[in-house]
């Protein structure tokens, strides 16, 4: 029997590194695309498939499977990727140390501190627009906007700039411009992708500093035929999912 894999998506999401991963390794997937509410979190049609409910999530052969990082390894261990036997498959299949370092690195240095940070965003727009409390003076509304300012701007931001440049001088320093530190992208390469896509081209675009090394890596992804398709089947299913709203 061959693999079964559907890849629950929400819009704007990590989910954007399994879309590349399964490209990559040429897997056939069915997705299922959860819109998030207008508070941002995930809808419950997620968290009725994933015990977190949170993306990515993915069924794979019947089992649920969470974390963007343990779906990668999954994926990558499986006996007909492992063997690499049926096509040349152009990824470091076997995890290196910077794969697993740049696994954790993506999810417990970067994203817990721009996770944070879009949190305060998304609530201080939820107060002004009176979702919090219905009737807000324009006092009350400085004060929040004062603070979510100041949070974000001088003390998450410098630190948002500074795992950003710790990873500039890795890429600048590697021998093969890959987060796996080999001359193919690995799990550290599809773990880093969500954050800095969101710097170059997502939701963060223009607001931090980036590097020509992050930005040639970033090149340097998005110009793989797999990452192409991976792009575009992500903004079709997400088309496709609209209309039928
Ligand atoms: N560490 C987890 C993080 C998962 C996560 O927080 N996903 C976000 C989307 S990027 C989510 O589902 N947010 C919706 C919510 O929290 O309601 C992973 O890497 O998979």
């Amino acid at each position: 029997m061959s693999t079964q894999i559907t890849l629950h998506h929400l819009n704007a999401s990590r989910s954007d590194r399994i879309f590349w991963v399964l490209e990559e390794l040429g897997l056939p997937y069915n997705v299922r695309v959860h819109f998030r509410t207008p508070s941002r979190s995930a809808p419950k049609s997620l968290l009725d498939i994933s015990p977190t409910g949170k993306a990515p999530t993915i069924e794979l052969n019947g089992k649920v499977i969470t974390e963007s990082s343990f779906i990668i390894w999954k994926l990558l261990h499986l006996s007909e990727i492992q063997s690499n036997s049926f096509k040349k498959i152009d990824v470091q299949i076997e995890q290196t140390e910077d794969d697993v370092f740049w696994g954790h690195y993506s999810e417990g240095s970067m994203m817990n501190l721009f996770q944070a940070s879009a949190i305060i965003q998304a609530t201080t727009q939820a107060w002004n627009n009176g979702m919090i409390i219905k009737e807000i003076d324009e006092n009350s509304k400085k004060a929040v906007g004062d603070y979510s300012g100041f949070v974000t701007g001088k003390y998450l931001g410098p630190q948002m700039q500074g795992t950003i440049d710790f990873a500039e001088n890795f890429i600048n320093k590697s021998a093969h411009g890959w987060f796996s530190g080999t001359d193919k992208p690995g799990e550290g390469d599809f773990m880093m992708f969500f954050a800095i896509n969101s710097l170059l081209s997502g939701t963060r675009a223009g607001l931090f500093n980036v590097g020509d090394g992050l930005k040639g890596w970033h090149k340097r992804v998005l110009s793989r035929p797999a990452a192409q398709r991976a792009q575009q089947r992500l903004k079709d299913e997400e088309e496709k999912a609209k209309a039928k709203i």
